[in-house]
């Protein structure tokens, strides 16, 4: 029925694929036709722009989401983004601060609803917007079902449009009109003992907990020659590479220096007194050993913890999820060996499949290398979604398939389906 959805722009379900025409469903609005005041809200709340640079506030959307967001489908395990992780996932460059939007009780102020935005540039095809990007919405527990989410949706939405932006993305595990594209997660063990212990993981029928242990041991040492924590002075060239090695996908953020520098470097937090406070990203590089200065690949993982809250006491799950990574192995990104790449727009589809093999055996080495570290770093899991190149190693690397799914969402946009991945397994 879609009470809300069917009012909005996005592409009605079972729309046949000879109808999905490239392009935004509805034009943009004149800056004096949008609504100036804010959606209308029950007089027991109001609107509130967070402010996630003042402790307290941004404590508040991390309590509000730490308790009430994202749970996996038999709510035994739920998101706990850090406030920290919070913070930099919503202030990339050129955020808006008001798309920061919460939902306050008014009688006591309390935090009860969140939605947020970020500007990006999506390129869809050959078409690049500008877009927000909505994540984090959520309505506490005690107030569900009663139709706050599509107000929050559409204070974001006004707020959106008074900026002159007419087309957002999101993802959901959530089905709903309409998916542009479908990611199936997969799941590397890093630590079989807790995870069958907090039931992220069972231990396979006719195997043992001392087998699994067995099966998922891994090297102490990371194998590829050069690899090294990213430098500031990588940064230029770690961004060309990324840039080029995106262009090959149909859907992908057109990054600019500054915001692969935040993606790849900011997350990695402060120095502070010899400590780094404040990670919530990890980027390696490899500088080829034969050409001192010259980065030939670049890969990052962010941490995500889950709670196990069914387990007692509550535990934390430390989970990492693979990020951007990008070689010269790849054939969009041919190194012209003077520290430049060639970036021919060549889409994964045209390669041929020695090329594909030449970039997954680099793959199965760079991730291999990431498992190594995440397991160092303590993570108990490195978790990936079908995406980008990821079908290239992921068995390989002994990920598991999970039972999570990611639908991707445009909004005021229709485009025909796009695969989530390479190679996707026929019944995905
Ligand atoms: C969802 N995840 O179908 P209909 S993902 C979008 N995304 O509408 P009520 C959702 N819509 O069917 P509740 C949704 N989940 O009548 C439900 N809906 O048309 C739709 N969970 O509203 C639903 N976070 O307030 C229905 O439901 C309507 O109280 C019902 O609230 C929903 O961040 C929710 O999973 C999800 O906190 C807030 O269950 C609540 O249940 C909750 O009666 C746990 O809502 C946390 C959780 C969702 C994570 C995410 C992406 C969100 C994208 C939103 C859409 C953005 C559109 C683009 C806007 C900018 C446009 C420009 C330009
Ligand atoms: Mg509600």
């Amino acid at each position: 029925s879609y009470k809300f959805w069917s009012t909005q722009p996005v592409v009605k379900l079972g729309t046949p694929e000879e109808d999905l025409t490239e392009g935004p469903l509805e034009a943009n609005k004149p800056l004096e036709s949008i609504r100036q005041e804010p959606v209308e809200l029950h007089k027991d709340f109001n609107w509130v722009t967070m402010d996630l640079a003042n402790d307290d506030e941004r404590k508040e959307v991390y309590d509000l989401l730490t308790h009430h967001y994202v749970e996996d489908a038999d709510a035994t395990f739920r998101f706990d983004y850090s406030a920290d992780f919070i913070e930099w996932a919503l202030k990339p460059p050129g955020y808006i601060a008001d798309w920061h939007v919460g939902i306050r009780v008014a009688g006591t102020g309390k935090l009860v609803a969140f939605i947020s935005g970020i500007p990006l540039d999506l390129r869809v095809r050959n078409v690049t917007k500008r877009c927000t990007e909505i994540n984090f919405l959520c309505v506490h527990k005690k107030l569900r079902s009663r139709r706050l989410a599509p107000l929050l949706i559409q204070e974001v939405t006004r707020r959106t449009h008074l900026k002159g932006i007419f087309q957002a993305i999101y993802t959901a595990g959530a089905y709903l009109p309409t998916p542009v594209s479908r990611c199936q997660y997969y799941h590397r063990n890093l630590n079989p003992q807790k995870l069958v212990k907090t039931g992220f993981s069972a231990i396979p029928r006719n195997s043992s907990l001392a087998r699994m242990v067995q099966h998922y041991k891994m090297p102490e040492e990371t194998k590829i020659p050069g690899l090294r924590e990213i430098r500031k002075g990588d940064l230029k060239q770690a961004s060309r590479l990324l840039r080029a090695y995106l262009a090959r996908f149909e859907m992908a953020p057109v990054m600019s220096n500054k915001e692969v520098e935040h993606a790849l470097w900011s997350g990695r937090g402060r120095d502070e007194g010899g400590k780094r406070v404040g990670q919530v990203v990890w980027t390696y590089v490899v500088e080829d050993p034969s050409n001192p200065g010259h980065i030939t690949d670049v890969f990052s993982f962010y941490s995500l913890p889950s709670t196990a809250v069914k387990a007692t006491p509550k535990t934390a799950i430390n989970a990492a999820y693979l990020f951007y990574y990008a070689t010269t192995a790849c054939p969009s990104c041919a190194d012209l060996g003077d520290g430049s790449v060639a970036t021919p727009v060549v889409n994964w589809k045209d390669e041929t499949a020695e090329q594909r093999e030449v970039l997954g055996k680099r793959l199965r080495e760079l991730v291999g290398d990431a498992l190594i570290l995440c397991q160092k770093l303590g993570f108990d899991v490195l978790n990936s979604l079908t995406l980008q190149d990821n079908v290239l190693f992921l068995e390989d690397l002994k990920f598991g398939r999970g039972d999570g799914f990611l639908h991707y969402y445009l909004y005021n946009y229709s485009t025909k389906p796009i695969l989530g991945g390479i190679d996707m397994p026929a019944d995905v």
